[in-house]
């Protein structure tokens, strides 16, 4: 038994993600929770609301209400959708939290006192009608790289192209459409990562075992051009953790914020300590503090790829800056970007499905396996209506709960709601419980190293199994004549359905405790031995036939979804 700690990249608040974002960190992240806890390991499994910055202020302006209210509405919304959704986190924390403020404060402290703080004094503009800098997304103009009117501060959605809020034409506030804007000196925190280059570099090469993905982004953001650069990492803003060092006060800093992007990785941490406050567990530090024990534990982080940067450069730089012992991440897996239907998911128009409308329409399952079948891993990947239709249709309902109806209903109407005795196996039998062992120590490799895919492709493969079996040897014909044979047949088969379940439930988690329930066991014990898994369930013991566990998906209903879901939520 080991010890593991796995996190999600935490969510913004301001709004309710995609079905993009889902399969890009928390869904991935919760199949390999819930399958290291099915193994015997001992879990902590993070998530939080990513709170601060211009985005969360924003949208509660836009929301009409006090930014604090907005966020405490926002997590508790995603909340319920992660609980839909079946997310099995240990604890969802918030990044506004008191521990996440503390925590952020300290380690600015720390870095200072390590020499790694430079002040920096820097042009910023100013609105004289609000009162105040506009960054990053207080602020539009034209952009001068392609003439887009609507370029925000920080980047222009048009040609993606990063800016300043200062390289903007006719520039106006978002808040108030004021134009009377002026540049003013306004001094910042920067970390001096670029100090810790040496150290990081060494640190990536060592990570022999990690995805291509994750550490080409990091080595390109290492080596390229600009470098690794010092970051600022505090804000004009007015919501977010104040810049302080430790407890005390930061001259020259007052009234201004830690940068969204320095406090929500920390927040990691935080939520540890949320979670230990909240009575959920004990000793935090015995997962993050290598002077507490955290040596014995792996940590694995799951984000998409835009995320890697911060976890890779400039996390580590915050942690290794300090020189305490922080436990630092072991495994990072990243994840391309899951399109839809020909072009891209977008928030802001509306366009795809989003988490909350994904609950309304089907469960939970459907979703995860093919979001998780289909996860972005090697190279960006594809929804549209017709490969969900078909897949769906395909593995869970012709697949899976075909067998599962199959065999149920047979064995009651050719014996009874109970498992019958039979006599003993064949060479038909013995073969199967050979290739099911072999499949499942495939499926067991793909999962330790968290292949997403090809997990969900042996998966299939073991359902298969089962079908192909009751094909060849179709106990409905052999019942005529041999019914001793045909009971043995039906008792492997219901057997086979309880192994389904435990190998299932990372997958799909809700159709797993029907199974289970259906099978009348509660024994989820892993089947270490595919043989002796095969005798779980023993003659006589009742069970009772689930209702059609997956139904199909209509053309009419794939026709409607995909035109509700083409592009106009505000
Ligand atoms: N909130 C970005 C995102 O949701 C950001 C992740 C923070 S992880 C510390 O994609
Ligand atoms: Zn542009």
């Amino acid at each position: 038994m080991a010890r593991h700690l796995i996190t999600s990249a935490i969510p913004y608040i301001n709004g309710i993600k995609h079905l993009g974002n889902l399969v890009g960190s928390q869904l991935p992240a919760d199949l390999y929770a819930r399958y290291l806890r099915q193994r015997g390991h001992e879990v902590l499994f993070l998530c939080a609301t990513d709170e601060h910055g211009t985005p969360a202020e924003l949208a509660a302006t836009k929301a009409g209400k006090p930014v604090t209210d907005y966020c405490a509405e926002m997590h508790q919304v995603q909340s319920d959708i992660a609980d839909g959704f079946r997310l099995s986190f240990d604890h969802f924390g918030r990044s506004s939290s008191p521990q996440n403020h503390k925590l952020t404060q300290a380690f600015a402290g720390r870095l200072a006192e390590m020499g790694l703080i430079r002040e920096v004094t820097e042009e910023q503009v100013y609105s004289k009608a609000d009162g105040r800098f506009l960054p990053d997304r207080y602020i539009e103009g034209t952009c001068p790289n392609c003439g887009f009117e609507s370029a925000r501060g920080d980047q222009c959605d048009n040609c993606t192209k990063q800016l300043d809020p200062t390289d903007l034409i006719n520039p106006h506030s978002t808040i108030s459409g004021s134009t009377e804007l002026e540049v003013r000196e306004t001094k910042h925190l920067y970390l001096r990562q670029s100090e810790l280059k040496g150290d990081l570099a060494e640190w990536i090469d060592s990570k022999k075992d990690w995805p291509i993905l994750t550490t080409s982004i990091a080595k390109k953001w290492l080596n390229d051009g600009d470098g690794l650069q010092d970051r600022g990492i505090t804000r004009d803003l007015d919501w977010g953790i104040p810049v302080k060092q430790g407890d005390q006060t930061w001259p020259g800093m007052e009234g201004k914020v830690f940068y969204v992007w320095f406090d929500a990785p920390i927040e990691y941490i935080a939520c540890a300590q949320e979670w230990e406050d909240a009575g959920k567990g004990n000793d935090w530090a015995r997962w993050w503090r290598t002077d507490k024990g955290a040596d014995d534990v792996t940590y694995t982080q799951f984000m998409g790829k835009d995320n890697v940067p911060f976890h890779t450069l400039s996390f580590p730089a915050t942690i290794m800056g300090t020189q305490e012992p922080w436990k630092l991440v072991d495994y990072i897996k990243s994840f391309n970007y899951l399109n839809y239907d020909g072009g891209q998911f977008s928030t802001s128009r509306g366009r795809g499905v989003f988490m909350d409308q994904a609950l309304e329409i089907l469960p939970a399952d459907y979703w995860r396996w093919w979001l998780l079948s289909h996860a972005p891993e090697s190279s960006d990947a594809e929804f549209t209506w017709e490969t969900f239709q078909t897949d769906v249709n395909k593995d869970l309902a012709d697949v899976l709960g075909n067998f599962v109806s199959r065999i149920t209903k047979f064995c009651r109407s050719k014996f009874s709601e109970a498992v019958p005795e039979g006599g003993s196996y064949s060479a038909a039998e013995e073969q199967l419980v050979a290739d099911l062992t072999t499949r499942v120590r495939t499926y067991e490799k793909h999962m330790d190293a968290i292949e997403v895919r090809k997990a969900a492709t042996e998966l299939r493969a073991i359902w298969a199994l089962g079908n192909e079996y009751l094909q060849a040897n179709a106990p409905w014909t052999t019942f005529k004549t041999e019914p001793e044979t045909a009971a043995m047949q039906v008792r492997l088969a219901l057997n086979l359905i309880r192994i389904y379940a435990v190998l299932s439930a990372p997958f799909i988690p809700d159709a797993s405790a029907t199974l289970l329930a259906a099978m009348q066991t509660d024994d989820d014990s892993w089947p270490q031995d595919v043989g002796s898994a095969l005798t779980a369930l023993p003659a006589g013991r009742a069970f009772t036939v689930p209702d059609n566990l997956f139904r199909k998906l209509t053309d009419e209903e794939r026709e409607g979804w995909a035109e509700r879901f083409a592009g106009t939520r505000d």
